[in-house]
C-alpha cells in the first residue's frame, strides 16, 4: 500500500518532529508490508478545548503481517504545545520489542525526547540480534539527559530521554531513532513465529508495557483538561496503549 500523505498538521509543527514524523513513516513504507488499521471513526481526527486552546490530534493507523499496529500520532495544543506519539505494537506471534516514541515541545523547544526498543519477554531482556545491533551504532553523548519517571522500568539500557539542547543534538537524536527504527524492520520481517507459550508470555509483557505506560499522568493530564477524565481513559487504554 503507498501512503499518501495530506500532511496539515505537520507542517505547522517543530522541525524535529516533522522530521521524525516523515521518517517514521517512509522507513515503514521501505521495510514493510503496509495495509490499513481502521480506528474507530471518530477517534482519527479529534478537537477539544484545553484552557481556552485548540487540542487537535491527527492518526495514522496501519498493520503488516509482524505488526498488529502501527500508530503514529501528532498533537497540537493552541501554539503551546507539540507532540509526536508513535508506538509499533508487534503480534505476539513474534518475539520483537515494542518501539515507542514520543517528542513534546512547546514555543520552539523540544522538552523531552523518548526513544525506546522495550523488551516485552518474560526475562525482560531484548533479543541477542537487538543487542549486538544496538551496541553497534555509535552512542552520542547529550549536554541534558532526563530522569525516567517511577513506571519507567519497562524501557531497555538503550532507552534515550534527553531534552535536547540544540539542533546537532536535535539531529543527533533523530539519526538515532532512525537507526532504531531500521534494526526494528530488519530484524522483524525475518522473525519466525514462536511457540503458543512463548506468545502466552509476549502477550504478557505487551500488558505490562501498556499497563505502565497508562501510568503517565503527564499525558493524561493533557487529555483529560481537554476532553474530560473518562475520554482520556478511553482513549489511553484504546488507542494509545491497548
Ligand atoms: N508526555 N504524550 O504521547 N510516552 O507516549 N513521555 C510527556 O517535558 C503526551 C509515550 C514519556 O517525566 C509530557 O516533561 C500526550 C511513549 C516519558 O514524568 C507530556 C500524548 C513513550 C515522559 C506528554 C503523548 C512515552 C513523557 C511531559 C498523546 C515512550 C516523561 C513533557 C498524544 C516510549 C514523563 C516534559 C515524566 C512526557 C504528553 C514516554 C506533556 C498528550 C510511546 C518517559
Amino acid at each position: 500500500m503507498s501512503v499518501t500523505s495530506t500532511p496539515s498538521l505537520r507542517e505547522q509543527q517543530h522541525p524535529l518532529i516533522r522530521q521524525l514524523a516523515d521518517s517514521i513513516e517512509s522507513t515503514w513504507q521501505r521495510h514493510l508490508d503496509l495495509s490499513p488499521y481502521h480506528l474507530p471513526a471518530e477517534l482519527g481526527y479529534v478537537e477539544g478545548r484545553l484552557e481556552g486552546e485548540k487540542l487537535i490530534i491527527e492518526n495514522r493507523c496501519y498493520q503488516t503481517p509482524q505488526f498488529r499496529k502501527l500508530h503514529l500520532e501528532l498533537a497540537r495544543v493552541g501554539t503551546m504545545l507539540d507532540i509526536l506519539h508513535c508506538v509499533m505494537f508487534p503480534r505476539p506471534e513474534y518475539a520483537l520489542p515494542m518501539f515507542g516514541t514520543d517528542l513534546v515541545g512547546g514555543r520552539g523547544q523540544i522538552s523531552a525526547a523518548i526513544a525506546d526498543l522495550s523488551p516485552v519477554e518474560a526475562n525482560r531482556t531484548l533479543p541477542n540480534t537487538y543487542q549486538n545491533a544496538l551496541e553497534a551504532i555509535p552512542k552520542p553523548n547529550f549536554s541534558q539527559p532526563r530522569d525516567l519517571p517511577a513506571w519507567g522500568d519497562i524501557f531497555s539500557e538503550f532507552c534515550l530521554f534527553i531534552r535536547p539542547s540544540s539542533p546537532e543534538e536535535e539531529a543527533m537524536f533523530l539519526s538515532r531513532v532512525e537507526a532504531f527504527l531500521e534494526i526494528h524492520c530488519k530484524n522483524a520481517i525475518a522473525a519466525s513465529p514462536v511457540s503458543p507459550e512463548q506468545q502466552a508470555q509476549i502477550l504478557a509483557g505487551q500488558r505490562y508495557y501498556c499497563t505502565k505506560q497508562q501510568q503517565n499522568d503527564k499525558t493524561r493530564r493533557v487529555l483529560e483538561k481537554a476532553f474530560g477524565s473518562d475520554w482520556a481513559e478511553h482513549y489511553m487504554t484504546t488507542v494509545l496503549f491497548d
